[in-house]
């Protein structure tokens, strides 16, 4: 991403900076994020799954290119639980003030095959480069343009300043025209204060919507948040906090349960600088349930390296920058909420891909953290080859993990043919703890120890376990049966 790399180091904004806390504590390598988001049984979800999909930015309907026999698949051969599902403002409000309902049935369909197949879905307010209107061609008068997604064309004011043609997505952002367009959305103008007025309005349908869908868990408020004029401090304490928590407000007026998830300006901190985003305060009754869901990008990545030489070393700074960094506002300013990373990802076929996809799944499971994977679309980022063709993607995530925890998980880990997990019971949890196994590692029947069975069924490859009542911290160990 060339345009953060001028950004961080040109030091152009290097005085915005200066207003980002100081970080707490430095990224431990041991941090476990103190909670999760829960089910409907209260029981601790450790999510796994894709992006799905990027083909739903310019369709003229808003769905992915994604079938249920697609799904199937990947339930099949990766055992995922997780989506983060791709809408847009543009869809669901296409003239001011008019949610289509339509649409929002579109999106319940889906949302309905990764109910039948026990998924948790967070459904993301995506945006790249504002909208597919900040360009004149012939679909920008939805808003479903070639170039940009996510605002509707009448939410779309570039002004009349230019936005050219650039050779990479990321740099449309410092196009005057784009620049401009979010100005007005942020009103920083001054003139647009109804543009986030419609934003929080359009969400508060979707809420409405799937309220009391028990598979939607999260909202994730916007995709890649970018400030035009204004950044980090400036941006993130200022208009970001404040969207967040107006939309969190008008969410809790018609869903009291779903988490909202709320995510850092794109632009520096995906490659590990400071956020400088501020509280948001949940209304609803009971405990908290905003969520942190903050994306990793780290620059050599991003400009197309491998994960290997000077390239791996500068990844591995930025990771632990980003773990710092998302410890910060995860614990510090949100005071204590659950981590999803909403995405993370890269060209499978690059050098040390592998290692660097491992590297990132266990920074998840020590952080405790869900992870969306960028993204279930064909191609060398993702599981599948537009010929079917599975890439190293589909093994990386097809790995023995607890699913739904009937407690606090304090730890776990698994390889091929074992799955260890430690975490502190809840009385108040009733339901089994659910672990999914698969098939490689396997095979038959599976020995347990510290929980007892209650199920294990070989189709699904989901164990489930129970501890002893009196049990304060448990250990479940699975093998193999011998
Ligand atoms: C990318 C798609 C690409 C598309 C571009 C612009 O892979 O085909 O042209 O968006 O819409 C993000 C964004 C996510 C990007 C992804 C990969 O949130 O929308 O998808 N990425 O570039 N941030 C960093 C990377």
């Amino acid at each position: 991403l060339v345009l953060a790399g001028s950004l961080i180091a040109g030091g152009g904004i290097a005085a915005a900076q200066s207003s980002v806390p100081p970080s707490g504590s430095a990224g431990s390598s041991d941090w476990t994020s103190t909670s999760y988001l829960t089910d409907k049984d209260g029981r601790s979800l450790i999510l796994r799954g894709f992006n799905t999909a990027s083909s739903a930015k310019s369709a003229p309907d808003g769905m992915p290119a994604f079938t249920e026999a697609d799904l199937d698949r990947e339930h099949a051969a990766m055992g995922t639980n997780f989506v983060r599902f791709l809408i847009s403002w543009r869809s669901v409000e296409p003239e001011p003030g008019k949610y289509d309902q339509a649409y929002l049935d579109r999106v319940e369909q889906r949302v309905g095959w990764y109910a039948e197949r026990g998924y948790k879905v967070m459904l993301d307010m995506h945006q790249d480069v504002y909208s597919g209107a900040i360009m004149a061609d012939d679909t920008a008068g939805t808003g479903a343009g070639p170039i940009g997604n996510g605002a509707p064309a009448w939410a779309t004011f570039t002004d009349g300043l230019p936005v050219e043609k650039q050779d990479q997505w990321e740099l449309y952002y410092i196009q005057p025209g784009v620049m401009r367009a979010f100005d007005n959305f942020w009103n920083t103008t001054g003139k647009h204060p109804e543009l986030v007025e419609h934003y929080v309005n359009a969400w508060r349908a979707v809420a409405e919507r799937f309220a009391a869908n028990e598979t939607v868990v999260a909202y994730d408020l916007m995709n890649e948040p970018w400030g035009g004029s204004l950044q980090f401090g400036a941006f993130e304490a200022g208009p970001l906090t404040d969207l967040y928590q107006r939309s969190t407000n008008a969410i809790r007026t018609v869903d009291q349960d779903s988490w909202v998830c709320v995510a850092p300006q794109a632009v520096g901190v995906n490659q590990g600088i400071p956020s400088a985003l501020g509280k948001i305060t949940d209304p609803r009754a009971g405990e908290q349930r905003i969520a942190y869901c903050p994306h990793l990008y780290p620059l050599p990545l991003d400009l197309g390296d491998g994960y290997s030489g000077v390239s791996k070393t500068l990844t591995d700074a930025t990771m632990q920058t980003w773990l710092a960094s998302i410890e910060q506002v995860a614990t510090d300013v949100l005071g204590g909420a659950p981590v999803i990373l909403g995405e993370f990802g890269l060209d499978t076929t690059l050098p040390g891909a592998q290692e660097y996809l491992d590297r990132v799944y266990t920074a998840a499971r020590e952080m405790g953290a869900g992870v969306s994977y960028w993204s279930s679309d064909p191609g060398t980022w993702g599981p599948y080859l537009a010929d079917g063709t599975p890439t190293i993607l589909v093994n990386t995530m097809n790995k023995a993990y607890p699913r739904a925890v009937a407690g606090t998980p304090l730890s776990w880990s698994s390889s091929v043919d074992r799955l260890e997990l430690t975490y502190r019971t809840d009385p108040a949890v009733t339901a089994p703890t659910e672990i999914y196994l698969p098939a490689a590692g396997f095979p038959g029947d599976v020995a347990v120890q510290g929980a007892d069975v209650v199920g294990w069924d070989q189709d699904s490859r989901l164990l489930t376990v129970r501890s002893a009542a009196d049990a304060a911290e448990v250990t479940v160990t699975v093998t193999p049966a011998a």
